[in-house]
């Protein structure tokens, strides 16, 4: 049981996933996208909005599920209304099910009282431009009943009446796209002066103020006004003093003396200096004793929770305000609070404003644009010198082609790597609407160079477009190399034991990441050497892993353990030399030799390692583990390549990886592809099946024609 659970898990992605699983080019959503894609996922349906009124969105989804039930019986949720049973007093119209039902209960997390508040905090003090503009359409997606700020809604510190207006106009344009009640709250940069205080009081009135909603108090309080306690020379001047609104808490709390709950809202953590409490804030507190209560603050522009008088006192970050942005154990970031005051009191989700998006996330244009840019950039075959030994001049070249109808610009910069030599410089192309362009790289190096040993460089592309008004950027890497082709010599059959000995050398090798996308590797935990060889029209292949750790167990799948992925694709070209992220990945591994080679020798036979059902009987495999590590013998017979060939096959294209796992305690059960994970995986030239694919590498020659 356990050993089924783990194989199912790990073949979830599939060995040759795409790393951006991006949704099939044309949309269909119930056809099967084969590996990393998700086969049985249904389409996610968004739930029409129940009618009447706004609720949670637990609610929403769960009135969606009643709804989908009225359409399903032929009758919509008011004319069914009087067969319903009495438990649907919890606001759910379903039929009278015999039996089990398909949801855990009928108790709704939607009561009557409960309601969600937005609290927005510090926009200014080094304010960065643009940020709480942001913030606006993303509150109004929240749908909050109302939204609370804590101050420092503007950047003040001025007596120019003019410059206040202008920065109070600024900012009551923002609040006018609320689309709900917006609370004021003054911070010190909105009343440091009496020339502001006077304008607070002319544009919104009181700077402390109260109110109740659904049987929660809130109180507003002017933070600014406790600095006259407690420097008492400077006081703040203005229309206000502290000693009026410390009788204005009284009289509050003494008026509204048992609410459900009470919110305090006050720019200052007056709790939280480091010369300890400031003015009369105990007063405040005492006053507040005994009553359920939680307080909400800024100006710190760090978040953090406190608890006083076993109340949470929170200290939000910044919405626009100054902020290193260093992230969330500095309680740095620009973010609002949800606050849904429950029966239990209030619930606060602390939402990154990175993280709050509308419906229009992705649309389908944005989507269809993302499919083709994803495979803007395509290495193009250059086998200019087949069977050449060493590399000392060539072209490698990439097509960009506009699947658009905007203009698509790309920026590109190259770094050649440590042994190739590249003169041109970076540069900036417009290729116009559903145009293309070649973009070729000379290359060269100091002497000539084997191919094999090659350490491939890397070409940078920024490609930005637009659909509509929306820009659509990508950034992508691509893998410069030149490649050719490799000779295949014949020879008598070795036998497919695991023991290399029939093997006179292994020329290949890989002692470093050949891939420019994947994580590098150290060649004292994996490295690998390979030969290929023909016999008889069969195609032989020896591999010598050498891995400080042997990680083989019958109970972990084939890529959470040592393995060896070999693909063999003998059909002609141009499927051949293509990369494969223009099509669908197992749609073209179902027409190679795929093997799977492990110590144990598990064969995993899975949904989402079908396509290997035909290249399983042509394939045969052994692996022994060694002094050094494993060696690995693959045969593929002649057979199954010429039917793929469509002729006897003399040309195919090798994608070769090593999957090192190995043993000991941090081993553990995340795929190997995942950050994290202890598996690492060890390509010969960039992967054909990843990110950064070089046309037509890995492509060998049969030195003998049939
Ligand atoms: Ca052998
Ligand atoms: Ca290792
Ligand atoms: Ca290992």
């Amino acid at each position: 049981m356990r050993l089924q659970r783990k194989n199912s898990r790990t073949s979830q992605r599939g060995p040759f996933r795409r790393r951006r699983a991006l949704a099939p080019r044309r949309t269909n959503v119930g056809r099967d996208r084969g590996l990393g894609t998700g086969h049985a996922r249904p389409a996610r349906l968004l739930p029409a909005r129940p009618q009447p009124g706004p609720r949670g969105a637990g609610s929403v989804a769960v009135a969606f599920v009643a709804s989908a039930l009225a359409l399903l019986t032929g009758c919509d949720r008011s004319s069914a209304a009087p067969d319903m049973p009495a438990a649907n007093l919890a606001g759910f119209a379903v039929e009278t099910i015999e039996g089990a039902t398909p949801w855990t209960s009928l108790q709704a997390n939607d009561a009557e009282q409960d309601f969600h508040f937005v609290i927005v905090s510090d926009r200014t003090g080094d304010a960065r431009p643009g940020v709480f503009a942001s913030a606006i359409p993303k509150v109004n997606v929240l749908e909050p009943a109302f939204v609370v700020s804590v101050g420092d809604l503007i950047e003040g510190y001025t007596q120019d009446q003019a410059q206040i207006d202008r920065e109070w106009d600024e900012f009551e344009g923002f609040v006018d796209q609320l689309e709900v009640p917006f609370f004021y709250a003054a911070g010190n940069h909105d009343m440091s002066n009496a020339v502001m205080a006077e304008t607070w009081q002319a544009r919104f009135g009181p700077s402390f103020y109260r109110f109740v909603y659904k049987d929660v108090l809130f109180l507003v309080l002017n933070s600014e006004l406790f600095g006259m306690v407690s420097k008492p020379d400077t006081p703040v001047p203005g229309p206000w003093t502290q000693a009026e609104q410390l009788a204005f808490i009284e009289r509050t709390l003494a008026e509204v003396p048992a609410p459900r709950w009470t919110i305090v809202i006050v720019h200052q953590p007056l709790w939280d200096y480091a010369r300890g409490v400031r003015g009369d804030w105990p007063q405040v507190e005492t006053l507040l004793a005994g009553r359920d209560y939680t307080v909400f603050a800024g100006h710190f522009h760090h978040y953090v929770k406190i608890e006083r008088q076993d109340s949470n006192y929170i200290t939000l970050a910044t919405t626009g305000g100054g902020s290193n942005l260093r992230g969330n154990l500095y309680g740095e970031f620009d973010h609002v609070a949800l606050v849904t005051m429950a029966a239990g009191g209030p619930r606060i989700a602390n939402l990154m404003l990175e993280g709050i998006h509308d419906a229009d996330l992705v649309t389908e244009d944005v989507r269809d644009t993302m499919y083709w840019l994803d495979d803007a950039v395509q290495s193009v075959p250059m086998l200019e010198s087949p069977n050449e030994g060493a590399f000392s001049a060539g072209t490698v070249a990439f097509q960009v082609t506009n699947g658009g109808d905007a203009d698509l610009n790309v920026a590109l910069h190259v770094d050649p790597g440590p042994d190739l030599r590249y003169a041109g410089t970076a540069e900036t192309v417009t290729i116009p609407a559903n145009g293309e362009r070649l973009f070729s790289f000379p290359l060269s190096t100091d002497k000539p160079l084997p191919y094999p040993d090659i350490v491939p460089g890397r070409v940078f592309w920024s490609l930005s477009t637009h659909t509509g008004q929306r820009p659509v950027d990508l950034n992508v890497v691509s893998a410069l190399l030149p490649v050719t082709t490799f000779a295949i010599p014949g020879g008598d059959a070795p036998s497919v034991d695991g023991d290399l000995s029939e093997w006179a050398n292994l020329p290949y090798r890989a002692r470093r990441q050949g891939d420019v996308v994947s994580p590098p590797t150290a060649e004292t935990d994996i490295a690998y050497s390979f030969a290929v060889q023909e016999s008889d029209g069969d195609l032989y292949i020896a591999v010598r892993v050498r891995d400080d750790s042997l990680l083989a167990d019958e109970g972990r799948g084939v890529l959470t353990q040592d393995s060896v992925m070999i693909a063999v694709d003998s059909r002609p070209d141009p499927e051949r030399s293509a990369n494969l992220r223009l099509q669908e990945s197992s749609r073209d591994l179902a027409q190679m030799a795929v093997g799977l080679v492990t110590l144990p020798g598990i064969v995993e036979e899975s949904y989402y390692l079908r396509y290997l059902d035909a290249s399983r009987a042509a394939v045969a495999s052994k692996a022994t583990a060694t002094a050094t590590g494993y060696d690995v013998e693959l045969k593929v017979d002649g057979d199954y390549l010429d039917q793929r060939a469509g002729a006897p096959w003399q040309t195919l294209r090798l994608a070769i990886t090593a999957v090192d796992w190995d043993a000991g305690e941090d081993v553990n059960e995340i795929p190997w592809y995942a950050k994290g994970s202890d598996g690492v995986a060890l390509h010969w030239v960039p992967y054909r099946f990843g990110e950064a694919p070089v046309a037509a590498s890995g492509t060998f020659v049969r030195s003998v024609e049939r």
